[in-house]
């Protein structure tokens, strides 16, 4: 099974101890239709470029005679336990030895005539080498009219926005990047977000990006991709992993509203553009301003989570708030709101007595008392829990 039967360039017959220089990377799924030509073209383009190289074919499962073909082209083949794009990666990364790793489809739809643009970029001292197809050339037929002006731009607009990068095609699957980087990356995803999961975390390692634009081609066989659910994989790993879009910025509209709206009824009823407001929308100001504040709760456990076990020690936000932050302190604002909270509903209380429990009218100020009870029973118990988060920050931090 392993004999080949194309023999090997002297560029991949590098110093075994060394390694290569270059490690180009493919995964592949049932691509026995392009693989052969990739193998090919990479090969052709590699000793063109003259550095020491190695073509890894990462497979997980291909049951149309991929793993034959690799096998007999001479590459190093490496079978992923799990499925998914990104565990492909993961498995073949692990086993490449080059110094600069280019990663590929093994579908025939990049063309490899563009890789020392990108191995250019890692020349000039970038970190991680981005293809562009957007900026480039996408043939007719090679992108779907669904990807080309849906899916990618809502995709890579939408992980600019959130992480702060100038990347133009986030979805790209035609990059280069450092050993040294790599490791910086500390990429877990198993699907195709493994491509947003590359792009945010070298921001968040402080990796120098730039892109290429590259050539598009239809592909050769037929697409792995899922439109909805891997799109869906992709929007998701972003959100999740960005608790000040997630969480603190939705939370703390919705608590400024909330607030701003029970203190404007507090009076009594407002009359705005000949309509008259009044307990209804308190109710609905409380329900706003305690929803938003279990949000922005929810949303600093998150970010101190990533602070004590993710890869990059959180944001200066979480930093600067636990480097402050304090049980004692936690639960000194939680017994105000409750102190303020229990006031409200005694004053209550009292008007009710005073009246010889008769009937009452003090909807505004019970409203109000419940919403300061609840938000102050809700700090204290949070207070615990960030305080347990920030314990398990590591002693030297
Ligand atoms: N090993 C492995 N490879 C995969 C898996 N899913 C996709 N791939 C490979 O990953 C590459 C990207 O998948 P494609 O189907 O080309 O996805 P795409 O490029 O986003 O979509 P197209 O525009 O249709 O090509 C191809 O080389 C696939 O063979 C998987 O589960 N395991
Ligand atoms: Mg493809």
């Amino acid at each position: 099974m392993t004999t080949h039967s194309v023999a090997l360039t002297p560029l991949e017959q590098y110093d075994a101890e060394a390694g290569p220089t270059i490690s180009l990377v493919m995964p592949c799924l049932n691509e026995a239709e392009a693989l052969p030509w990739c193998i090919d073209q990479a090969r052709k383009a590699l000793v063109a470029l003259g550095e020491t190289f190695e073509i890894v074919v990462g497979d997980n499962g291909s049951t149309d005679g991929s793993v034959e073909i690799a096998l007999k082209r001479g590459v190093k083949l490496v079978r992923a336990e799990r499925r998914g794009y990104g565990c492909a990666y993961h498995a073949a990364i692990a086993a490449a030895r080059g110094r600069w790793i280019v990663m590929v489809d093994s579908d025939g739809s990049y063309d490899f005539g563009d890789i020392p643009a990108l191995i250019g970029l890692l020349r000039e001292g970038n970190d991680l080498a981005m293809g562009s197809r957007l900026k480039g050339d996408i043939e007719p037929g090679a992108m779907p009219w669904l990807h080309r002006y849906v899916g990618n731009p809502v995709l890579s607009g939408f992980l600019r926005q959130l992480y702060r990068t100038s990347v133009s095609d986030t979805q790209c699957g035609f990059r280069a990047f450092t050993r040294e980087a790599y490791d910086r990356m500390h990429l877990r995803c198993p699907g195709m977000e493994y491509a947003s999961e590359m792009v945010i975390n070298a921001g968040k390692a402080g990796l120098a990006i730039d892109e290429v634009p590259i050539r598009y081609h239809p592909r050769k066989g037929q697409s792995k991709l899922q439109s909805f659910s891997d799109g869906w994989r992709h929007l998701r790993y972003m959100l999740m992993f960005s608790p000040t879009h997630l969480y603190l910025l939705p939370g703390a509209s919705l608590v400024a509203i909330g607030l701003v709206m029970l203190l404007a009824l507090l009076g009594g009823p407002l009359q705005v553009g000949g309509h008259a407001y009044d307990y209804h929308f308190m109710i609905l100001a409380s329900m706003l301003a305690i929803l938003g504040y279990q949000i922005i709760s929810l949303g600093l456990f998150a970010k101190a989570y990533f602070r004590v076990h993710g890869p990059f020690r959180g944001d200066p936000l979480i930093r600067g708030f636990l480097a402050h932050f304090t049980l004692e302190r936690g639960l000194k604002v939680a017994g105000v709101l409750f102190v303020l909270g229990v006031a409200a509903n005694s004053f209550v209380l009292v008007k009710w007595v005073a009246t010889n429990f008769g009937s009452l009218d003090e909807v505004r100020m019970a409203v109000m008392g419940l919403t300061l009870t609840v938000l102050g029973v809700q700090t204290a118990f949070s207070a615990f829990l960030l305080s347990f988060l920030q314990n398990a920050l590591p002693v030297e931090d």
